[in-house]
């Protein structure tokens, strides 16, 4: 099974909605100048949900080919949750990802297994592809070894989720994030085919082989190539460096 490079940047809380215009007609030039083929490595960019209006308009006002999603969404679908955003809101904006679980939400939010599920069936709800996040601290790799809690969370993660779904999985050490130390391309490897023997063991054989799994933590257009040429590593969640555009270009442009 051949599976489409994914190549999603994670803006975080970074670019205004105006910003997010300037930024996503730049990259959409930078890639045709540069004769990408979408086709060949999936390009999407994740910004703030106060920019993600401006980002469909203009993504569909000019044909662009490039995917978009939020970075997080609620577990319910409507009602009395003051500052939550609901998947109906985003299926409706055309989104066609959502980023679930990432560790700055477990962290900083105290997010748990059980919300990430409840999440992840929430986008699966509405159509949304959501990319589950997955990842360990300094202190796991310590005590547990390299695999046993993003495994672990992923295997919660699935808790509401049927065999068809369609689903990415990124795999990001805590340790990697933003630390300008990313992990080896041995490490990402290792990590993601133990996640692709849970895809097998939970979704079985025919959806683990489609299911992209992403790495994320530090990856930089100096590091991505490394990551490719991995297996079970079908692409990248990117953070700092995807807010520059030439850099992310290049990053998406990694076979160049
Ligand atoms: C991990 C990653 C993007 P960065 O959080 O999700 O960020 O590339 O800045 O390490």
């Amino acid at each position: 099974v051949r599976r489409t490079p994914l190549i999603a940047g994670n803006w975080k809380m970074n670019l205004d909605h105006l910003q997010a215009i300037a930024f996503v007609q730049k990259l959409a030039w930078t890639l045709k100048d540069a004769g990408h083929d979408f086709n060949t490595v999936e390009v999407a960019v994740f910004p703030p949900f106060t920019d993600l209006r401006s980002v469909q308009t203009l993504v569909s006002a000019d044909k662009l080919p490039l995917a978009f999603g939020a970075q997080d969404v609620s577990e319910h679908e409507s009602g009395a949750y003051t500052g939550e955003i609901s998947a109906v809101f985003l299926s409706k904006l055309e989104c066609r990802y959502v980023i679930i679980g990432h560790s700055e939400r477990r962290t900083l939010h105290a997010e748990t297994d059980e919300q990430v599920a409840a999440k992840v069936a929430a986008a699966l709800a509405q159509n949304l592809s959501p990319i589950i996040c997955v990842g360990e601290t300094a202190e796991d790799l310590e005590q547990h070894g390299p695999s046993a809690i993003p495994v672990t969370q992923l295997r919660a993660a699935l808790a509401h989720v049927s065999t068809a779904a369609d689903i990415v999985v990124a795999y990001e050490p805590v340790w990697a994030i933003g630390s300008g130390q990313a992990a080896t391309p041995e490490q990402a490897e290792q990590v993601a085919a133990a996640l692709r023997a849970v895809l097998v063991d939970v979704l079985g054989e025919d959806v683990a082989a489609k299911t992209r799994i992403l790495y994320g933590g530090s990856v930089k257009s100096g590091n991505i190539a490394s990551f490719m040429r991995e297996p079970n590593v079908d692409g990248a969640l990117v953070g700092g460096a995807s807010l520059d555009v030439d850099e992310f270009a290049a990053i998406v442009r990694y076979q160049k």
